[in-house]
C-alpha cells in the first residue's frame, strides 16, 4: 500500500478531522532493521533491531512530529512558527512550512549543529537566527516570544508534535505483529521523544493492539545528563549535538516513562558514543548521526554491567531491543570524517592502487 505519511496511516489515533488539511511529506513507516552482527557483539542473549528514523524525509524522527504540528498550526490560522533547535527540529520545520506555505523561524545555537541540519533550514527558506547561547536559552526565548506574539511553538512542548512522534511505536508493534519489544533504547536529549514513544506504547496496548509494554531506557550524553544528575547542566557539552540539552522541556514525562515501564535513563560519554556510531557504521552498514548512537553506547554499557544476565525474554530465548536510530548520519558529515581512517591519495597509476590493496605489484612494472 502506499505510504501517506503517519496521519493517514493512524488516522484514527491523530487529532484530525474531515476536514483537515494534511500537511504530509508522506514520513514515517522507516524500516527496522535487524542487527545480528550488533547483537552477537554485545551480549549473546540480545535480539537488536534498529528503527531507521534517518530515513524519514528530512532525514530524522522529527518529521513525525512535524507534520501533525505544522497540520495544526495551519487549521489553527497560524501564519508564522517558530522552534529553538539544536538542528533537527529546525531542518523539519522548515520544511513542512515551506510545503504549507506559511513562514518559520528558527532559533540554534551559535556553532552548535551540524552542518546538514543548517543547510535544510537554510535552503527551505526558514528565517534562520544563531543564538549567542545554547539551547535551554534559544526553548526559553522561544517560548516567551509565542506566548507575546501570534506564533505557534513547534518544539515538542508543543502537544501535536507528541501525538505525531507516538506513531513510531505504533509501527514498531505493527512490524512485530502486536508483540512488543522487550526493552526499548533511545537518546534523550528534550525528552520529547521518551515521552511521545511511551505514550504511543501505551495507547497501542490499551487498545489491544499490543501484548505488553516495553521496558524503556534512555540515554543521555554524560556532559548533558540533568536527568541522570538530578538537575539541570547549566552548561551542557558533548559531540553529539543534537542532545547538548542541559534542562529538557519533557523531564516529568521522561522520569515517568521510566518509572512506569521499569526501565532506566542512564548516560553514555562521548568516546562510548563514538564506538557504538562507528560500529553501527562499520558492523551494520547503517549510518546514524552521533546522538543516535547513544541507544547502542548505553546498551554496550548495560551488557558489560551484566544488566542483561538475569533478564528473561517474554517470548523466545532472546531479549528482544529496538534502538531508535533518531537522525541520519549524512546529517553530521564533519564527524564522521573526524571519526573515520583517513582516505589515501595517490598517483593515478594501477600499480598505486594496488599496492593500497594490499596486492603483490609484478616487478617489472
Ligand atoms: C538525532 O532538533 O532537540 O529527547 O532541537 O536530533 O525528543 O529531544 C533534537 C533532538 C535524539 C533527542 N536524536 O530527542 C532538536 C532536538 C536526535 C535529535 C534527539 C534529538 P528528544
Amino acid at each position: 500500500m502506499r505510504n501517506n505519511g503517519i496521519i493517514a496511516r493512524y488516522r484514527a489515533h491523530m487529532p484530525v478531522s474531515d476536514d483537515t488539511r494534511i500537511i504530509s511529506l508522506n514520513e514515517g513507516s522507516t524500516p527496522l532493521v535487524p542487527a545480528l552482527a550488533l547483537s552477537a557483539a554485545i551480549h549473546p542473549r540480545l535480539e537488536i533491531h534498529l528503527k531507521y528514523e534517518g530515513l524519514n524525509p528530512t532525514g530524522s524522527f522529527k518529521d513525525r512530529g512535524m507534520t501533525m504540528a505544522i497540520t495544526k498550526a495551519v487549521e489553527d490560522k497560524f501564519e508564522v512558527v517558530m522552534c529553538a533547535s539544536t538542528g533537527n527540529t529546525s531542518a523539519s520545520a522548515a520544511a513542512y512550512s515551506a510545503r504549507a506555505g506559511i513562514k518559520c523561524a528558527v532559533l540554534i545555537p551559535e556553532g552548535k549543529i551540524a552542518f546538514g541540519k543548517l543547510s535544510q533550514a537554510m535552503i527551505h527558506g526558514a528565517t534562520v537566527i544563531q543564538v549567542k547561547g545554547n539551547f535551554d536559552d534559544a526553548l526559553n526565548l522561544v517560548r516567551k516570544i509565542c506566548h507575546d506574539y501570534p506564533v505557534a511553538l513547534v518544539n515538542s512542548v508543543n502537544p501535536y508534535r507528541i501525538e505525531g512522534q507516538k506513531s513510531g511505536a505504533f509501527e514498531i508493534i505493527d512490524d512485530f505483529d502486536g508483540v512488543a519489544p522487550d526493552f526499548q533504547a533511545m537518546p534523550v536529549g528534550n525528552a520529547g521523544n521518551i515521552t511521545a514513544y511511551w505514550k504511543g506504547y501505551k495507547e497501542y496496548h490499551a487498545c489491544g493492539k499490543s501484548d505488553a509494554l516495553p521496558r524503556m531506557l534512555g540515554f543521555q550524553a554524560a556532559g548533558s545528563a540533568p536527568i541522570v544528575l538530578g538537575h539541570p547542566v547549566e552548561k551542557p557539552q558533548t559531540f553529539a549535538t543534537a542532545i547538548r540539552i542541559g534542562n529538557p522541556a519533557s523531564w516529568k514525562q521522561a522520569v515517568a516513562a521510566r518509572d512506569e515501564s521499569g526501565g532506566l535513563i542512564d548516560m553514555v560519554t562521548d568516546d562510548e558514543i563514538r564506538e557504538a556510531y562507528k560500529m553501527l557504521a562499520s558492523s551494520e552498514g547503517v549510518f546514524c548521526e552521533p546522538a543516535s548512537a547513544s541507544s547502542v553506547a548505553g546498551l554496550i554499557k548495560l551488557s558489560g554491567q551484566g544488566f542483561f544476565d538475569a533478564v528473561q525474554p517474554r517470548t523466545g530465548d532472546k531479549i528482544r531491543v529496538v534502538c531508535i536510530l533518531t537522525g541520519h548520519g549524512l546529517k553530521d558529515p564533519d564527524n564522521a570524517i573526524a571519526c573515520a581512517e583517513e582516505p589515501v591519495t595517490v598517483e593515478a597509476r594501477e600499480e598505486a592502487i594496488l599496492e593500497v590493496l594490499g596486492y603483490s605489484v609484478p616487478a617489472f612494472v
